[in-house]
């Protein structure tokens, strides 16, 4: 069947896509690429639509949600579009009492630090997300052949802003929680990925053709506490979808020394930030994994022939990768030129036309 999942039909040519084929390191036409946060504030005409909407309203509007996630397709050409949300989503849609902050981020008015805490975080319901279902729908038939791309914020990633109230630096709090009361830990990253489960499902019942956790934060830790902290709760998520038979991605920032526990866990793909080159973080996830990276986003803020260069070599890394997705090691910054993104685009799929 031309359709892995259970329900639903997805258009072959979608199934076809050199994005879908990449995560399942069958051959290419050319090397797929698209960028984490592509979407966004370097795009004048998301700044457009988003004015004086707040983030977390613009979430819950499918209309709005589905412009912008189409945006960068349109005016960048990328493989793949993202669905345009954030990972605290689904944490505000549970009633937990939170805000993103314009220059902030994700801000908790209540933090998550006891066991009385944790009856906050109740079960999410298809219906707490209804604007995820309509907003896909409006997608996947605008997409056409494009594959849209779900994703969700990982256990840690997500215990990380509820636990410090907001981002941080060194995790404090979290890793206090994690060392000091590891049952409280456990049962709290269990019940992320319960939340983290369903919100995956909700769009992949909706349409989407690949999903990606993100650890963002994970990096922080060593692989024995990653193993034993984190580990079982981001492989329950994982599990969890499995059924579906869509190409799951995993990614974190300065993840270099856990990268093959973050393939473990149940990705079909890794990513990979821009400290370890992609032959060698071949070597580290082993072999039956595509990989998805790397270039430095920083670079974005150089000259075309710096950036050329710096794709050059992810390219030449990346040669002999089974499957390789190309993309930034993290997200677009907000104040890039976006021609330069259109730029790498169009000279990554030049330099791997077959
Ligand atoms: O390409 C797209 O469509 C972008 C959609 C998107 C994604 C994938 C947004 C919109 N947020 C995210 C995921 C997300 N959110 C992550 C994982 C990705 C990553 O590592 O970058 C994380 C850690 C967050 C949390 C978050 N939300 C931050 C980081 C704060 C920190 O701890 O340093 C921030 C600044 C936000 C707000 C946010 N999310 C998205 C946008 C466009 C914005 C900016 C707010 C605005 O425009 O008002």
């Amino acid at each position: 069947s031309a359709n892995l999942r259970p329900t639903g039909q997805q258009p072959t040519a979608t199934y076809e896509s050199a994005f879908l084929k990449a995560c399942r390191r069958e051959p290419v036409p050319h090397t797929p690429v698209w960028f984490m946060r592509q979407a966004g504030r370097s795009l004048p005409e998301y700044l457009k639509v988003r004015e004086g909407i707040p983030m977390l309203e613009s979430c819950m509007m499918p209309e709005l949600v589905a412009e912008i996630t189409m945006q960068p397709v349109r005016r960048h050409h990328v493989d793949a579009a993202i669905y345009f949300s954030d990972i605290v989503v689904p944490l505000k849609a549970i009633g937990i009492d939170l805000d993103i902050k314009p220059g902030v981020g994700p801000v908790v008015e209540q933090p998550i630090r006891s066991r009385a805490d944790l009856a906050r975080l109740r079960d999410l319901t298809p219906e707490d997300v209804w604007y995820v279902t309509e907003a896909i729908g409006l997608l996947t038939a605008e997409l056409g052949s494009t594959p849209l791309i779900g994703f969700a914020g990982a256990p840690f990633t997500l215990a990380s802003y509820l636990v410090e109230g907001g981002p941080s630096k060194n995790h404090e709090h979290t890793k206090a929680l994690m060392y000091g009361d590891p049952q409280l830990w456990a049962d709290l990253l269990d019940r992320l990925a319960e939340i983290t489960s369903v919100f995956l499902k909700v769009q992949i019942e909706a349409g989407a053709s690949a999903v990606q956790l993100f650890d963002s934060w994970v990096g922080a830790l060593a692989p024995a506490d990653y193993r034993r902290s984190v580990m079982p709760a981001s492989s329950k998520v994982f599990k969890a979808v499995e059924e579906y038979g869509v190409p799951r991605i995993h990614f974190g920032v300065g993840t270099g020394e856990l990268l093959g526990l973050m393939g473990e866990a149940g990705a079909d793909v890794v990513g990979v930030d821009w400290r370890v080159p992609l032959d060698e973080a071949a070597r580290r996830v082993g072999p039956g994994k595509a990989l998805q990276g790397n270039i430095d986003p920083a670079v974005l803020f150089s000259t075309p022939e710096a950036v050329e260069a710096k794709a050059r070599e992810v390219l030449d890394a990346a040669a002999d990768l089974e499957g390789h997705v190309f993309n930034l090691g993290h997200g677009v910054p907000p104040t890039t030129d976006p021609d330069s993104l259109t730029r790498l685009v169009e000279y990554v799929h030049t330099q791997t036309a077959r």
